[in-house]
């Protein structure tokens, strides 16, 4: 597994490349990926509650170029976002906000809630 995971670290510091690691106060500009593809093979639906998952998966497992389309309902406000694909989708209380993406790079990614700082699942692209 050796060789895979240098390749994904290779990968993440290829993605993250002008970007800083770290978060909190960072800014998190607008992706340019479409969220309008009403084709997406994989689908899930997150419930948040007071910044943990209280139903839905902790992992989404995809092949690459499926297209993974994520609903997340907090009932809190927060910001989720996907790190290596970078896009972030701001979360207000009780209303379902939509992540949907084109799964272009194997590896696997973590998201996080950047206000609870907690990261609460996983995508993992599959060459
Ligand atoms: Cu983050």
């Amino acid at each position: 597994m050796r060789p895979i995971k240098i390749f994904t670290v290779a990968l993440l510091l290829l993605l993250n490349a002008g970007n800083s690691w770290a978060h909190g106060d960072e800014d998190h500009s607008e992706s340019s990926i479409s969220t309008e593809n009403a084709e997406a093979t994989n689908n899930a639906e997150i419930i948040i509650t007071d910044g943990w998952v209280t139903s839905g998966p902790e992992a989404i497992k995809v092949k690459r170029g499926d297209t993974v389309r994520m609903v997340f309902t907090s009932n809190k406000v927060d910001e989720l976002h996907l790190h290596g694909y970078d896009i972030a989708v701001d979360l207000k209380p009780n209303v379902p906000a939509v992540l949907e993406f084109k799964a272009e790079y194997p590896g696997r990614f973590g998201y996080e809630l950047h206000k609870a700082h907690r990261e609460i699942g996983a995508i993992e692209v599959y060459p």
